[in-house]
């Protein structure tokens, strides 16, 4: 199962209370006041991983705590700090306040860590409030509650390059062919219903991730077919790959099947229509008819886009494409 979006509730550790005690000993009448601080609540803090690709953990775990600071003792012990948690998230993953919505932090880095609940100060005991006039004081702190916080996880993909278009286009048919990914392929809309990825090797050692996504269709940004949000995952690419069928087996137009398409990135956001696209004639060995290859052609045109012509089915034009994309998303050589 691939998991994208978790709510999760995380607690910090609470802050142990400061006591309030005096000094009893033999034959030292009147001991000054000696209540020990509470400890420290221990943090939540997250990790980057990349033990984990998915949120699936957090989905039989949604909550997770730290230890509380122990309270403070006489003799002016210290309560010990409560030990704070380490939690893993896959790299990529973004947390945000759920009652606000504000991003709290983005896990971009493999490793890096991020506190995300701090832990409650421990309260200071009666020994700190002791002042020349007055000697016996009985103030004592409780400790500060820790953080508590009720967070969305949303993992987004880290793939160099992002396959859109219709459902049908034969998207996963490519990745298929291009990658060992093996995403379910049929001959009906929306066979892909989550996202896949595939390493794509583009000669010698250098390779490429492409992710591929369930279709799009006219008013997903309103939320049609399976809707647009799977867009997320292609945001950060660096690359588009939009697919357009060619053959007459469609039954479409495909000039206009590209443009419902590009409007539909539009609605999503404003930055996803401007990364760079390849536009892909898909299913070429079953168009017999040119014209609908040189609409195509001339619309990609227009927008000044590269345009590749494909069979996935007999792989022409496949190591055209894979050795531009290559150059397009890959330091150079
Ligand atoms: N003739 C021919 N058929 C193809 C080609 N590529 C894909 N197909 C067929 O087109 C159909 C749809 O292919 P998919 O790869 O599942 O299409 P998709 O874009 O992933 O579709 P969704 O997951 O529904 O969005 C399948 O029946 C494929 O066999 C091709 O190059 N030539
Ligand atoms: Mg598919």
């Amino acid at each position: 199962m691939f998991v994208d979006e978790v709510i999760i509730k995380v607690k910090a550790g609470d802050g142990g209370n400061g006591c309030m005690a005096f000094r009893r000993e033999k034959f030292v009448p009147k001991g000054g006041p000696s209540g020990g601080d509470g400890g420290r609540g221990g943090d939540v803090v997250f990790h980057a991983s990349t033990h984990h690709n998915t949120l699936l953990h957090f989905r039989f775990n949604p909550e997770h705590s730290a230890e509380r600071g122990r309270h403070g003792e006489g003799s002016n012990r210290s309560g010990r700090a409560g030990a704070s948690i380490d939690v893993p998230v896959p790299v990529g993953t973004i947390v945000f306040d759920a009652e606000t919505g504000g991003v709290i932090h983005d896990f971009a880095i493999e490793g890096e860590r991020f506190t995300i609940a701090k832990g409650g100060r421990g309260g200071r005991g009666n020994q700190h409030f002791a002042t020349p006039t007055h000697q016996a004081p009985t103030r004592h702190e409780p400790g500060r509650p820790g953080d508590e916080l009720r967070l969305r996880l949303e993992l987004k993909l880290l793939a160099d390059v992002g396959l859109v278009g219709f459902p049908n286009a034969g998207k996963s048919t490519l990745i298929s062919r291009i990658s060992a990914a093996r995403p379910k392929i049929a001959d009906y809309p929306f066979t892909t219903l989550e996202p896949n990825l595939g390493v794509v090797q583009a000669g010698g050692l250098r390779t490429f991730v492409v992710a591929d996504i369930p279709g799009l269709i006219e008013g997903a940004h309103l939320g049609h077919g399976l809707g647009i949000q799977f867009l997320r995952h292609v945001e950060r690419t660096r690359l588009l790959l939009h697919l357009v069928d060619v053959s007459e087996a469609s039954g479409r137009d495909p000039a206009n099947d590209f443009e419902v398409i590009l409007d539909e990135l539009a609605s999503y956001s404003d930055e996803l229509p401007g990364k760079p696209m390849f536009v892909i004639a898909t299913k070429l060995d079953a168009a017999q008819d040119p014209e609908r290859i040189k609409s195509l052609k001339k619309a990609a045109r227009k927008r000044k886009m590269p345009f590749f012509e494909i069979s996935a089915v007999t792989g022409k034009g496949l190591p055209e494409l894979i050795r531009a994309t290559a150059d397009a998303v890959l330091p150079p050589l």
